[in-house]
């Protein structure tokens, strides 16, 4: 069972002005074509304990994934209760060093990037440069409330310096051990952010492919650049959700704007959105066309991301410099970038103490060195500039 939208499918549409029957029929009909995909379902494991063929070969052909219910209503109120607490840490506006309380914004002396803004139920990268160009199409961008705020917040960096919960969800065992299924056992960080869409104003994020340095590679396959988890602390919904073409990570780089004009409206007709209960956790390949529309409904939006990588997609690598400036990605890099997995794992080890901790391959000597404790959290800030842009 799945939250009832059709207030905010009317809501959504209502914004398109002649185009509101396409669009209130393209969500519907979405919706329709992701909930009869046979790729969603609880971890399962076969007799051996390695995560159940059935979702690695589901994952392999859709280059999606929607794992239900791993995280249980205890670890997701751990994780709002630090979103509320970051909340009241933002700054008051963008680009303010202070929060609403007078206090040092959450971010405001870091150097790596952290929170991000746009106006609302824009498309800020849409059409752009940013990225490397990657979002090649600006959405189209409805017309938000008079009384909505000048920007608001879209995406969270770095997040795991900021939120204990969001370290731990990192650290889940099941989640780490499909990571070990596809990028096998020294698979290695990528980054981790928040995507905040609130309702009526979160912003959009226009179609796309993540990776960028590997399509020409002669090694080029459908898992080189990696994937991310989207964990759903509200769920996420045909609109408020990300959309996704099944199967496009497997055909390269794709000219979507050529795809957009063909088509004649943004409105891509292969594409599906991610349907999620509150706890689900897609798997998403990078390579996969995906994004979302401004948020124009009632149901807020939070996905808790991060992504791996195999070791020999980013080892020696010149990094894209997307998410963190441009590095070249030697071993000792990747060790000190790792140490999140390190702390993770301990971190959950000592939150949910009746579950198996995950072993992570590279540290099997030395998981002792990473011991979460309360000082910890402060050693990890600007953690991102190590991020592993591929
Ligand atoms: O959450 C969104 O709206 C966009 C997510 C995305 O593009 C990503 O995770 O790569
Ligand atoms: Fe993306």
């Amino acid at each position: 069972m799945y939250q009832d939208i059709s207030r905010s499918i009317e809501a959504c549409a209502a914004h398109y002005g002649d185009e509101a029957e396409a669009m209130k029929t393209y969500l519907i009909e979405g919706q329709a074509k992701a909930l009869a995909l046979p790729n969603r379902g609880p971890l399962k494991y076969d007799a051996d304990g390695n995560i159940h063929s059935d979702i690695l070969e589901a994952y392999s052909e859709y280059g999606f994934y929607i794992i239900e219910g791993v995280l249980s209503e205890e670890e997701l109120a751990d994780i709002k209760a630090d979103l509320a607490a970051m909340r009241e840490n933002f700054p008051v506006h963008m680009g303010a060093l202070t929060d609403k309380h007078g206090r040092p914004a959450l971010g405001a002396d870091n150097k790596a990037p952290n929170l991000q803004w746009a106006p609302p139920l824009s498309d800020p990268l849409g059409g752009t440069q940013i990225f490397n160009g990657r979002h090649q199409v600006k959405l189209f961008e409805p017309k938000a409330a008079d009384d909505a705020p000048p920007a608001v917040p879209l995406y969270l960096s770095g997040s795991l310096q900021f939120s204990p919960a969001c370290l731990r969800v990192y650290g889940h065992p099941g989640l780490l051990k499909l990571t070990e299924a596809i990028n096998g056992p020294d698979f290695t960080p990528f980054t981790e952010g928040l995507f905040i869409k609130d309702a009526g104003v979160g912003p959009a994020v226009s179609w796309h492919q993540d990776g960028d340095t590997h399509w020409d590679s002669p090694d080029h396959d459908a898992d080189i650049h990696g994937f991310n988890f989207m964990g759903q602390v509200y769920g996420s919904t045909a609109v408020n959700g990300v959309w996704v073409i099944p199967g496009s990570h497997k055909i390269g780089r794709a000219n979507i704007a050529k795809m957009v004009e063909d088509h004649g409206n943004e409105r891509l007709p292969e594409a599906v959105p991610l349907i999620c209960n509150p706890g689900d956790v897609v798997i998403n390949s990078r390579q996969i066309i995906h994004g979302s529309f401004a948020n124009t409904g009632f149901e807020p939006r939070v996905s808790v991301n991060f992504g791996f990588h195999k070791r020999s997609s980013v080892l020696d690598v010149r990094g894209a410099g997307m998410h963190a400036e441009a590095a070249v990605m030697d071993s000792d890099f990747i060790d000190t970038r790792s140490r999140l997995i390190g702390f993770a794992i301990d971190a959950r080890r000592q939150r949910f103490p009746d579950e198996t901790p995950y072993d992570y391959a590279p540290f099997a000597k030395r998981q002792d060195e990473f011991r979460w404790t309360p000082d910890t959290q402060a050693t990890l800030k600007d953690y991102n500039l190590m991020d592993l842009s591929i």
